[in-house]
C-alpha cells in the first residue's frame, strides 16, 4: 500500500525495528570507518573522489541507530502511530471543518461556515471557492441531504484535488541517484534527509550524504549525527564551498557505486539573492560531476507556513526546477488547507509531494497519500 518508492520490485518497508538499540557490531563498524582526522576536501577542480569523507562521529547517537536494511512486513503499530500523528497535527483544521457537518440537513449557512473554516485552515480564497462550488454541485447532483453526506462528499473532492500530487520517487532510475534538498531555514531539510536515508536504506539503497550547508558548523554536525544514526558517510568540509562538497560527494558516489547521494543545502529565503545564486551553482557543478544530476530537486516546506508555501514553491522552482516536495511538521499545528491550495494552484503542473513529515523521529516520514490527508482533515 505504501508504494512511496517506485521500484522495479516493490519491497515492503517497516519502521518497527528502528527502536532497537544499536548493536555492538554496528557501533564497532561505525568506529572503524571513522578517519583519524577529518581531512579537508579538495576544491571543485580536483575531480578526485578520494577526498577523505568526514564520517559522522561514532559516539552513541541520541536516537537508536538503524539496523541493517532488512526488509520485513510493514509494522501495523508504526503505521497507526503515524496516522494518529497526522490526525493530531491536522486536528485544528479538522476541528473547524468537522463541526460544520453535524446538522441533519444541509442549510445554506453550512456553506458560509465552510468557507470560513477552509480559509482558516489556510486553503486560500481561490481554492476555498473552488471546493465550495464543487461541493454545491455534488450536493445537487447526488441529492445529498445530511451533513454527514456532505462531509463525505467534500472529503472525496479534497482527495481528488490532492491526488495529482501523489507520486513516488523513482529511486532506480539512476545510480547514483542525486537528490538536492532545498528550502528555507528550519523547514526540516536536514531532518528529512536523515529520515529519508533510513527509508532508502530499508529499500536496499546505499547512501552518501553531502553537508552542503557550510554556513553553520552546527548544521554540518546535525547532518553528521543523522549520518551516524543511519551509519552512512557524510561528506563535509569545514567552511567550504557547498558546490565543492556536492561535487565531491557525487564523485565519491560514482566511484563507490552508491545508490543515492543526498545533498543538504543552506537555508535561504527566496529574497536572498546570493543564496539563490548558490543553489544554481550547486546544480551546475552537480551536472559536471554527473550529467543529468541532480535527478531530484526537492523543496522541503514547513507545513505550518500556510499560504507562504506557495510563494516558496514559486521562488525556488524558478531557480532550481523542482521535481518534488516534502511537507514537514504535519504532526504539529499544521493547517492542512495549505496542501489543498498547493494542489489547486499547481493543478496545471502538479509537483509531487513525495513525503510528509509527521514528527522528529527517524521513522516519522511517510508517503503522501491524498486519501489519508483528506480523511485526517475531514474525519
Ligand atoms: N514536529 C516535527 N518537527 C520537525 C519535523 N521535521 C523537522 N522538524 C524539526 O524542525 C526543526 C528544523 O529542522 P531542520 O532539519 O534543522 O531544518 P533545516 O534548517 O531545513 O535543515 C528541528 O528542530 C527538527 O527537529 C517534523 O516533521 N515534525
Ligand atoms: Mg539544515
Amino acid at each position: 500500500m505504501f508504494g512511496f518508492l517506485r521500484r522495479k520490485k516493490t519491497t515492503p518497508l517497516t519502521d518497527e525495528a528502528s527502536t532497537q538499540e544499536p548493536t555492538a557490531a554496528a557501533e564497532a563498524a561505525a568506529e572503524a570507518a571513522a578517519p583519524p582526522t577529518p581531512a579537508e576536501a579538495p576544491a571543485v577542480a580536483a575531480a578526485s573522489p578520494t577526498s577523505a569523507p568526514v564520517v559522522a562521529p561514532a559516539s552513541a547517537p541520541a536516537v537508536a541507530s538503524a539496523p541493517p536494511p532488512a526488509v520485513t512486513p510493514e509494522a501495523g503499530a508504526a503505521r497507526s502511530s503515524w496516522l494518529s500523528n497526522l490526525r493530531r497535527g491536522l486536528a485544528r483544521s479538522r476541528g473547524n471543518l468537522a463541526t460544520i457537518f453535524t446538522g441533519e440537513a444541509i442549510e445554506p449557512a453550512l456553506y458560509e461556515e465552510l468557507e470560513a473554516a477552509l480559509l482558516m485552515s489556510d486553503a486560500g480564497v481561490e481554492t476555498t471557492a473552488h471546493l465550495i462550488k464543487a461541493l454545491r454541485t455534488e450536493v445537487r447532483a447526488q441529492r445529498l441531504a445530511s451533513g454527514d453526506q456532505a462531509r463525505a462528499a467534500l472529503r472525496s473532492l479534497l482527495a481528488d484535488l490532492l491526488r495529482p500530487m501523489e507520486a513516488p520517487v523513482d529511486i532506480d532510475r539512476a545510480q547514483p541517484l542525486v537528490m538536492m534538498i532545498a528550502g528555507v531555514n528550519g523547514a526540516g531539510k536536514t531532518t528529512s534527509i536523515g529520515k529519508l536515508a533510513h527509508h532508502l536504506q530499508r529499500a536496499g539503497k546505499s547512501i552518501l550524504l553531502a553537508a552542503g550547508d557550510t554556513f553553520r558548523a552546527a548544521a554540518r554536525e546535525q547532518l553528521a549525527e543523522w549520518g551516524a544514526r543511519n551509519q552512512v558517510e557524510v561528506i563535509a568540509q569545514a567552511g567550504g564551498d557547498p558546490a565543492a562538497v556536492a561535487f565531491d560527494a557525487v564523485s565519491a558516489g560514482i566511484a563507490r557505486g552508491t545508490g543515492v547521494v543526498m545533498v543538504d543545502t543552506a537555508g535561504r529565503l527566496p529574497t536572498q539573492k546570493h543564496l539563490m545564486e548558490e543553489l544554481r551553482k550547486i546544480r551546475r557543478v552537480l551536472a559536471k560531476a554527473l550529467p543529468e544530476a541532480p535527478h531530484e530537486t526537492i523543496l522541503v516546506l514547513d507545513g505550518n507556513t500556510g499560504q507562504n508555501m506557495l510563494a516558496q514553491v514559486r521562488a525556488f522552482d524558478e531557480v532550481a526546477p523542482l521535481t518534488g516536495l516534502i511537507v514537514t511538521k504535519l504532526d504539529g499545528t499544521a493547517k492542512g488547507g495549505a496542501l489543498a491550495a498547493l494542489a489547486y494552484t499547481r493543478r496545471e503542473r502538479p509537483i509531487p509531494v513525495y513525503f510528509i513529515g509527521v514528527g522528529e523521529g527517524i521513522d516519522d516520514l511517510q508517503a503522501f497519500s491524498a486519501d489519508e490527508v483528506a480523511a485526517a482533515l475531514l474525519g
